[in-house]
């Protein structure tokens, strides 16, 4: 169809298509679009009076997103953010009802799809996974991404969907390919506001892409504003689309496509995105649309108003520019409909939206009314034989009050009334009531961080790596890595990996050595150096179903993809409820080398930015290859930390790589002992096992465990077991004072509840508070020696037997 105005007559002499054909589907765009901006106002006044919390919308953007919906096909992806939801309406992912219910943060996910109430309204999502955890047939739906909020956070991942059609193209071994793809021709769609075109991501984005000549096409929701903040103060010469001008691709070089169309010319967007899909879909060349002269007709969110800083030369501006109202004047001027007839329409639909409106409350109030009524008969019932029966009345009294209240209102009346009657036998009916209430609401706030499929990380089962009876020690750890990355690549078609220095020389330390040369480049890759974007292939890879294993080089450079690990990886189970996963594997390797940048250990800090994702820290290369043989195996993400220190120690070569696997959760005692319990892991374990060595010396008896696994941290509380045992603890690390050693102090203290069985005050051995210094000298005086660990360890035992170990110092 040729949406062209001249190009639609000429089409309607030839009669390929009749007028009324024409006129039916631009009528039917009309509706979607008043529908969005009905929903829109109305969305406001409802937080306006109280009914939601907050309101993001996406009116005066319509009249493009309905354009784009028409080229976007199943099997497709979108990577937008919260302005998107008439494109969404117009793909039929999203009802009125449902635009409401995510207002108002309805925690059914059969009412509030996009979330279950955890996200504020404006972010969106479609269901990649069925009940089960299992794929959907993506390739038969059309797909959006998870929206965040972060501004042009959703830009990594969107080069990685992009890149997955890509793969797709060029490999065709994989199981169930065309569940996920048909032969790489589907589109990665992203959309972004104008503003947030200034972070770094967004022209990392756009780079990577032009680099790597991927199916993304990405619009540019262009009002001039981001919030109160001009373009003047956004972007080099106000215009986002020049300035990325030398990024145009031309006959002799690689390059996106760059695309300029004005955001209320109905027939000039049809025009616009029917070229721009049909260059990406088949060249599989990255379009950028610029879609300018947007409008924001009630300004940014529900809080604040455009009118404090918009001009009124402004306001009148978008007033007559208003999207909608231009395509309104356009139907009229070619005889689509009357000014009257399409006043109709939208009465009609001002009303449909009332009624939706009100069926979402319903919905959303209706169950909460009944638990507050079901509360207060419990409370007037027990109260009677109660001695603060007035109080307890008063407090159900003020919650039967509230008209439409809140879960939060119920279980504070609820727990307040307990206090009341501690020493009353009616007390248990309500403690009950009260527990079962907060389970089942925790539930519905608190589950899905994690996978709770039946393929989750602890349905892993330990295989030991086997070995020749002659097995000596004398296989360089790189080796083991690489061999077994051999391994997996042979047995895993889907599995694919990149970084930097990953492709050619088989990454720095040469894990990765002949792997190009034998899966090719496609499986195996060098990636520029943009550690977010790195990750963004990965999520996005992941997200199309296949097993993506993102190389950051050095631990210390994680640093520049925390934002997306943390904000979109970590919380992607979460957020979604369980209904999309990326089973990314992030490959990196850390803890201490030499020098300020490539002995990092800032574990605390990563383990705290990223829960949702699983993080192990092997100590050994064998182990982190059990951990990918074992991670391969499941559906969740997870960060290995390889020991940067190790890939020249000599391990034992076993002989049955791609196969043994290191459990996840679970803890390794690798010496026992009577005295104290030393715990620690990655390559700090080695100091602690020769420290333990020389404390035997002495008489004292360690018992060394290694944690493998951060997160998910000691499934069956081993450590508790073995202090119970020994009465005695010692957290040994080299992350900063109160780093990731508090985190193991608090699981195992507060959780394992092991300070009961203590002797000694449990203490922890780190690294200095400053970043580590260069040299053998630099690493002795930043981070926790063989002497640090013995003469703590010494100094603990000491304070017990003075006698036998006499002061050092
Ligand atoms: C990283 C980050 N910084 C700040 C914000 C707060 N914020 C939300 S939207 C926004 C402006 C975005 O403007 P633009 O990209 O032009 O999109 P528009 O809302 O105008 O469609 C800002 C600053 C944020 N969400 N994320
Ligand atoms: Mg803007």
């Amino acid at each position: 169809m040729n949406y062209n105005l001249s190009n639609m007559i000429k089409e309607k002499n030839n009669t390929t298509l009749t007028f009324e054909d024409f006129k039916t589907e631009v009528l039917n765009d009309y509706k979607i679009a008043v529908t969005s901006r009905e929903c829109s106002l109305l969305g406001r006044r409802e937080v306006l009076t109280g009914k939601a919390k907050f309101g993001i919308f996406g009116d005066g953007k319509e009249v493009p997103q309905i354009a784009m919906a028409k080229f976007f096909k199943n099997g497709d992806f979108r990577s937008g953010y919260y302005r998107d939801q008439t494109f969404m309406m117009a793909i039929g992912e999203l009802t009125i009802a449902n635009f409401f219910a995510g207002l108002y943060g309805n925690t059914d996910i059969e009412q509030e799809p996009m979330s279950a109430g955890r996200q504020m309204g404006g972010h969106f999502v479609t269901h990649s996974l069925n009940e089960d955890g299992s794929w959907k047939n993506l390739s038969k739906q059309k797909n959006s991404s998870s929206d965040i909020s972060p501004t042009a956070a959703q830009m990594p991942r969107l080069l990685g969907l992009a890149q997955a059609s890509k793969v797709y193209r060029e490999i065709n071994n994989i199981p169930n390919q065309r569940n996920f793809s048909i032969s790489g021709n589907e589109i990665a769609w992203g959309t972004i506001g104008n503003a947030s075109t200034s972070e770094g991501v967004f022209f990392e984005t756009i780079n990577a892409a032009g680099v790597l000549q991927v199916p993304m096409l990405t619009s540019i929701w262009d009002d001039e504003y981001g919030i109160s903040v001009h373009a003047k103060y956004q972007t080099t010469k106000e215009n986002i689309s020049e300035i990325l001008s030398g990024f145009q691709r031309d006959k002799n070089t690689n390059g996106i496509e760059i695309l300029t169309v004005k955001g209320w010319d109905y027939s000039d967007l049809i025009t616009t995105y029917e070229k721009a899909s049909k260059i990406c879909r088949e060249e599989h060349v990255p379009v950028l649309v610029h879609v300018t002269q947007l409008t924001q007709p009630q300004g940014h969110s529900s809080s604040g108003s455009h009118e404090r800083y918009k001009s009124a030369e402004r306001l009148n501006w978008e007033k007559e520019f208003d999207c909608i109202r231009q395509m309104r004047l356009w139907m009229i001027a070619i005889n689509i409909a009357s000014a009257e007839e399409l006043a109709e329409i939208d009465a009609v639909i001002k009303q449909e939206v009332l009624e939706g409106k009100k069926l979402a409350w319903n919905t959303f109030i209706n169950p909460i009314i009944a638990e507050k009524n079901e509360l207060t008969s419990l409370l007037e019932k027990i109260a009677i034989s109660c001695k603060n029966k007035e109080q307890i009345l008063r407090l159900s009294n003020s919650l039967k009050a509230i008209k439409d209240p809140l879960k939060k209102e119920i279980l504070v009346t609820a727990r307040k009334s307990l206090r009341l009657m501690v020493n009353e036998i009616a007390r248990t009916e309500l403690s009950q009531w009260i527990q079962k209430y907060t389970k089942k609401n925790q539930t519905c706030f608190s589950n899905h961080l994690y996978s709770e499929s039946t393929n989750n990380v602890f349905s892993v089962k330990e295989v030991v790596p086997t070995y020749s009876v002659d097995a000596k020690k004398d296989t360089d750890g790189r080796m083991i890595i690489r061999d077994n990355f051999d391994a997996l690549f042979a047995k895993h078609p889907e599995v694919l990996i990149f970084g930097e220095d990953s492709g050619n020389i088989g990454d720095v330390n040469q894990g990765l050595e002949g792997m190009q040369e034998k899966y090719g480049e496609t499986r195996v890759s060098d990636a520029g150096i943009r550690e977010a974007t790195i990750i963004g292939q990965g999520i996005g890879l992941a997200l199309r179903g296949l097993r993506p294993i993102a190389e950051i080089q050095y631990l210390d450079y994680l640093l520049y993809a925390i934002q997306i690990l943390s904000d979109d990886l970590a919380s992607l189970h979460y957020r979604t409820v369980g209904k999309q996963k990326a089973p990314l594997i992030i490959r990196t390797r850390g803890h201490r080398l030499e020098g300020i940048w490539h002995s990092g250990s800032p574990m605390g800090m990563i383990i705290n930015a990223i829960r949702g994702i699983n993080v192990l820290v092997p100590r050994d290369m064998t182990k982190a290859a059990g951990f990918y043989n074992s991670l391969l195996e499941c559906d969740e993400p997870a960060l290995v930390v390889e020991c940067l220190n190790g890939y020249r120690l000599k391990e034992k070569m076993p002989l049955n790589y791609g196969e043994f696997k290191t459990p996840i959760g679970i803890v390794e005692t690798i010496k026992e002992g009577t005295d104290i319990t030393l715990v620690s892991y990655g390559s700090t374990l080695r100091l602690v096992e020769q420290a333990a060595k020389e404390l035997l010396e002495t008489g004292i008896n360690c018992e060394v465990i290694d944690i493998q696994s951060l997160i998910p941290f000691d499934i069956n509380h081993d450590i508790a077991k073995s202090v119970q045992k020994t009465n005695r603890l010692l957290v040994i690390d080299e992350d900063v004072p109160g780093g990731a050693s508090a985190y193991i102090l608090q699981k195992v203290i507060e959780e394992q509840n092991a300070y009961q069985f203590l002797d000694s005050k449990p203490q922890t051995l780190s690294a200095q508070e400053h970043r580590p210094a260069y040299g053998t000298d630099g690493d002795y005086f930043s981070k926790p020696s063989i002497e640090d660990i013995f003469e703590k360890v010494y100094n603990i035992i000491s304070e017990s037997n003075p006698t036998k170990y006499p002061k050092l110092y």
